[in-house]
């Protein structure tokens, strides 16, 4: 230990200072009533749930630190081998409870922020959650930081720290999903450390040459630089020291006033720079669809010097956004190396790099231009500590992956990043000679492999780069990963082989997903297993097996159910003006609005419910059991939704439906939303057409916390039931070989329509649900000719295990112990099973405990 001055007056200082972190009420009071007088200059006459909020955050935070602080030293100390997760979105949610929870200090702040008249929940309420991210990407990523700090394997997370996150969802009055800014960062954010001494340059544009032979060091020139700014977010593990990090990167002008042109008399010009380099972390892309879709922009432009002009604008922003978050993660993972004083041949011994799906896919050529180009290392070794150093995990349902796949056209690279064109026409050209060699006078393989699409203009396939520059490709759950080899990778087996390629099934964790979202029956568990062991090793939950008959366990079981139903009744009634049976089924279906996952077949469902019940007597309906419908989730912008929304309109305005079923949709779909939705689900949709759903995570977490699965064979699903029992999970539709034979008939005009769904397609045309027109482009997509989803084809075995679930809720007891079995069999979809299974065989990591005299 080195310090400044005298070591004896530091350690006493360092000492003094710990106290302010014991987690007596006393101190959590005095630390809490410190940061509201002079972090945030109150007086207490003065102090509402805000401050109190911001206050109590501030002083978790200082607990955080101190953890960060001994977590980094150590791992610095020990040389040790980091893990770093580059991922462009990291779906947070709510921090200050979780923090709480992990560092064992909920209690404390509960008493002591009551004793001060407040109470813990509401003052929690006023957090924000932290939106970066899309969907089921970005929160796989937070549950895997989660998991790797439990773990105490030493880990960074990179991404962008965009000003604006997912955008907030508001429906209006027809129905539509109306698109507003989500001002996350309006009441400054407490979880994060801004690192402004750290900034690091990044060149955009410019002029880039050749080495003097094949593989030789290139220059890179010129252009326009702009800053990457850090902020550091803390993330604790539970029950652990281990505190790693979250480092998100935002972009600023390098002048942010440039005094020459100032003094020229060109005010605008001088700040235009700046501005244009603070757009690139303004906002998160809320979807990729519209991406695609700018792709095919520039097919119709001439081609001209002035491409900002030419290119979607978007879409070179994405291109920005992507380049400037990996150029400084990589230049950041560098700097810590160069420290090391290793030959740069020992670089995947000290680092491994995640690839969170091809976004950051520029970093293969980032750590190739700055090997050769700045290190002089030579081309091949360069390129053997790059393949060593990244695994790729691809996201990519397969039946939309040609079309999903990242494609960047190649001009819009040559003008943003000049030198990565030529080293990935590089890259490919002595990849190509590789496969020549092993594929003689095979033409079109050369062509099917290539990283260059040929057209106009040519494109450059992220996933073809992602794949050779990586030394491990996964897919995230079983079925998916086989998809990724038969469908999408089959020259790359053949190449590489099967060895190259592997499955590490999502997973969440427990933490958020059962211990805080969920207390009581978390409570409720640990009685019974007389132990917390399970919340970090949930192969534990196995204990509650012997429970599920017993009538006594199974009350209390429900009774909690009840409780967490109840608490989301109250939720709907204040957000809607719904009133809701309290008794009824609540079957939900929350995640992306997407065709592929198929809400369309949940609302047609819902519309032949309602046409059975209404063609029913009074006294027969009361046998039926009652239904609550909750949907929720958001939609790119510009997708039509509003079916959904006037569907619930007519069945919850129906006097003699209204008891026993109603249908609600509830806006701005986030993750402390599902933190409330979760726990009251009796059963939830995953009703993906086979084959296009990767993984879902969802699923997991709603049979974690005691809900069954209507799904169909895919992704996740089909290991989850494996795990659980068939017998608790309400399977139906076509499977992923049967999807093709199917489309074909569509489009031969040869498939069969149902009865079924022709009756709810003639409601639908009779203008039950109000004008029609609002369902037009929904039975377009089922009766144009295409049925690209399969819709008509599941319909009728959708249906069937709509029937079973209310067969199967009749008899409590044996619902009850079904829920049961499935909580007690979730133990290997927890994120530590996962993170263990990467650490082990991708990143060749090992956990280090971060002593308790460190
Ligand atoms: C999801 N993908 C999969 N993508 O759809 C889901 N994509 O099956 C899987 O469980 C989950 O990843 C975790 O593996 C996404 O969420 C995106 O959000 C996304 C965002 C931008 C661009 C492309």
């Amino acid at each position: 230990e080195i310090f400044p001055g005298d070591a004896k007056a530091w350690k006493a200082a360092i000492a003094k200072n710990a106290e302010t972190l014991k987690k007596d009420v006393e101190t959590v009071e005095a630390q809490i009533s410190h940061h509201v007088h002079t972090t945030l200059a109150r007086a207490p006459f003065n102090v509402d749930e805000l401050t109190m909020y911001q206050a109590a955050a501030l002083s978790v935070r200082d607990r955080l630190i101190a953890r960060w602080n001994e977590t980094q030293t150590f791992h610095t100390q020990q040389r040790v081998k980091r893990v770093y997760y580059l991922s462009l979105e990291f779906l947070m949610g709510r921090q200050f409870d979780n923090a709480m929870l992990n560092l064992g200090v909920k209690k404390p702040y509960n008493d002591g922020l009551k004793q001060l008249g407040f109470n813990l929940e509401d003052v929690s309420d006023s957090e924000r959650d932290m939106g970066l991210g899309n969907g089921g990407l970005g929160r796989l990523a937070a549950c895997y930081l989660d998991s790797l700090a439990t773990l105490d394997i030493p880990a960074f997370g990179y991404t962008l720290r965009y000003q604006q996150g997912i955008f907030r969802q508001i429906i209006n009055s027809n129905g539509e999903q109306v698109e507003v800014p989500d001002p996350w960062l309006e009441n400054t954010n407490p979880w994060e450390i801004p690192r402004l001494d750290a900034a690091v340059e990044i060149r955009l544009h410019g002029e880039a040459t050749r080495g003097d032979n094949a593989k030789g060091a290139g220059t890179w020139t010129g252009g326009l630089e702009v800053l990457a700014v850090p902020y550091d977010i803390p993330v604790p593990g539970f029950g652990t020291k281990t505190t790693n990090n979250i480092r998100t990167w935002s972009a600023r002008g390098k002048v942010s006033f440039d005094l020459a042109k100032f003094n020229a008399g060109d005010y605008e010009a001088a700040v235009r720079e700046a501005e244009e380099a603070e757009t690139i972390t303004r906002v998160l892309y809320p979807n990729e669809a519209s991406l695609r879709h700018a792709t095919y922009i520039l097919v119709q432009v001439e081609l001209t010097h002035d491409f900002e002009q030419n290119f979607d604008k978007g879409k070179a922003l994405r291109l920005k956004q992507q380049y400037l978050w990996v150029a400084a993660s990589l230049h950041d993972i560098c700097r810590r190396f160069r420290k090391l004083r290793e030959p740069w041949t020992a670089f995947p011994d000290y680092n491994a790099i995640q690839l969170n799906d091809t976004h950051p896919t520029l970093a293969i050529p980032e750590l190739m231009r700055i090997l050769v180009d700045e290190e002089g290392q030579p081309w091949d070794e360069a390129w053997d500590i790059v393949r060593r150093t990244f695994g790729y995990t691809n996201h990519t349902g397969a039946a939309l992956m040609t079309e999903a796949l990242e494609r960047w056209a190649v001009p819009l690279i040559e003008w943003l990043l000049p030198r990565h064109m030529q080293i990935i026409y590089d890259i490919n050209a002595f990849f190509l000679e590789e496969v020549e060699k092993k594929f003689p006078n095979d033409r079109a393989r050369l062509a099917r492999m290539s990283l260059i699409e040929e057209g106009y203009p040519k494109m450059v396939r992220m996933a073809h780069l992602a794949v050779i520059g990586s030394h491990r490709v996964n897919g995230v759950a079983a079925l998916h990963s086989r998809l990724v080899k038969q469908d999408l990778f089959p020259d790359f087996v053949e190449m590489f082989g099967q060895d190259r390629f592997t499955n590490v099934t999502n997973g969440i964790t427990a933490r958020r997903w059962l211990y805080q979202c969920n207390p009581q029956l978390a409570a409720l568990i640990t009685q019974a297993l007389g132990t917390e062991e399970w919340i970090l090793d949930l192969d534990k939950l196995k204990g509650l097996e012997k429970y599920a008959r017993d009538k006594k366990f199974q009350k209390e079981w429900a009774s909690i159910k009840q409780a967490n139903r109840d608490r989301l009744c109250e939720y709907i009634e204040s957000t809607t003006d719904v009133k809701v049976n309290r008794k009824a089924l609540i079957d939900v279906q929350v995640k992306r609005i997407h065709e592929y996952k198929r809400q369309s077949l949940n609302i047609l469902g819902v519309i032949f419910r309602y046409l059975t019940l209404k063609k029913l007597k009074p006294e027969e309906r009361k046998r039926v059991v009652p239904r609550l419908s909750v949907f929720g989730g958001k939609a790119a912008p510009g997708y039509y939704m509003a079916n959904i929304n006037a569907v619930s309109k007519t069945i919850n305005a129906d006097k003699d439906i209204r008891e026993h079923l109603s249908v609600v949709f509830l806006a701005d779909y986030s993750v402390s939303l599902a933190e409330i939705i979760i726990p009251a689900s009796d059963l939830s949709e995953h009703i993906s057409t086979a084959g296009t759903e990767a993984s879902g995570t969802s699923n997991m977490k709603f049979a974690l916390n005691s809900g069954l699965l209507i799904g169909t064979l895919d992704g996740a699903n089909i290991e989850i039931a494996e795990a659980i029992g068939d017998e608790n999970v309400f399977f139906f539709g076509n499977v992923t070989e049967d999807v093709p034979r199917l489309r074909r008939a569509h489009q031969a005009g040869e498939a069969q329509y149902p009865p079924e769904l022709m009756e709810v397609v003639d409601a639908i045309r009779s203008g039950m649900f109000g004008d029609g027109g609002v369902f037009e482009p929904l039975l377009n997509t089922i009766f144009g000719g295409k049925d690209y989803y399969l819709i008509s084809d599941d319909f009728t075995s959708y249906l069937e295990a709509q029937r079973m679930v209310d067969v199967a809720f009749v008899d409590q007891s044996s619902w009850v112990e079904k829920t049961i079995h499935t909580t007690a069999r979730m133990g290997r979809f927890a994120s530590d099973r996962a993170v263990m299974q990467y650490a082990d065989e991708i990143w060749n990591v090992e956990p280090v405990k971060i002593p308790d005299s460190a």
